[in-house]
C-alpha cells in the first residue's frame, strides 16, 4: 500500500536583517521558528551589497523610505532562509508580526523584538509567487530542493 502525504508543502523566504545579527537575536529567532514547525531547508549568512538590496527591495523604490531602507539592510551582515511547512508564506507572516512592530501581536518576533518599522528585525515573503523569486534571488534549487530528509 503506497501512504500519500496530502499535505501541500510551501516555501517562503525570510531575512533575518542587520538589527537581528546585531541583537544576537538570531538563535532566538530561529529557535521560534523551528518551534513553530517550520524546516530550515536552506540558511546562509550574507552581507548584502547596495545592489543587491536596492534590487531585492526595487518593490519599493519609487516609496519615500527606500534609501533608508537600502542603507539599513546594508549596515551589517544578515541571516537568508527558506522555511517550508504548509501554508508557509501566510504562516510566516503571522509569525514576524506587523510590519510596525508597535502594531505588531504580542507574542510576535517583530513585537518582541524590533524597534521601530524601519528597523523591524525580519523579512518575510508576501505571497507565493513573490516567496518563489525571493528564494530564487538568494539560493539555487539545489542548495535546498532536495527531498525530505527525515
Ligand atoms: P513587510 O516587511 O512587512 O512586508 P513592506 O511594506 O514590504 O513591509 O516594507 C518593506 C520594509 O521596508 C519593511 O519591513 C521595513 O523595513 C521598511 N519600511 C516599511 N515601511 C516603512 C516606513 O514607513 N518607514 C521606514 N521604513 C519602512
Ligand atoms: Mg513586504
Amino acid at each position: 500500500m503506497v501512504i500519500r502525504r496530502m499535505k501541500t508543502l510551501q516555501q517562503t523566504l525570510a531575512i533575518l536583517k542587520p538589527d537581528c545579527v546585531q541583537k544576537r537575536a538570531v538563535g532566538q529567532v530561529l529557535a521560534r521558528i523551528e518551534a513553530a514547525d517550520f524546516r530550515i531547508k536552506a540558511l546562509r549568512m550574507i552581507w548584502l551589497t547596495r545592489r543587491m538590496a536596492g534590487s531585492f527591495y526595487a518593490i519599493h523604490k519609487d516609496k519615500p523610505f527606500y534609501d533608508e531602507l537600502v542603507s539599513f539592510m546594508t549596515e551589517g551582515p544578515v541571516v537568508v532562509a527558506v522555511l517550508e511547512k504548509e501554508d508557509a508564506v501566510q504562516a510566516w507572516r503571522t509569525l514576524m508580526g506587523a510590519t510596525d512592530p508597535s502594531k505588531a501581536k504580542p507574542g510576535t518576533i517583530r513585537r518582541d523584538f524590533a524597534d521601530s518599522v524601519s528597523r523591524n528585525i525580519v523579512h518575510g515573503s508576501d505571497s507565493e509567487e513573490n516567496a518563489r523569486q525571493e528564494v530564487d534571488f538568494f539560493f539555487s534549487r539545489c542548495e535546498w530542493a532536495a527531498e525530505d530528509y527525515e
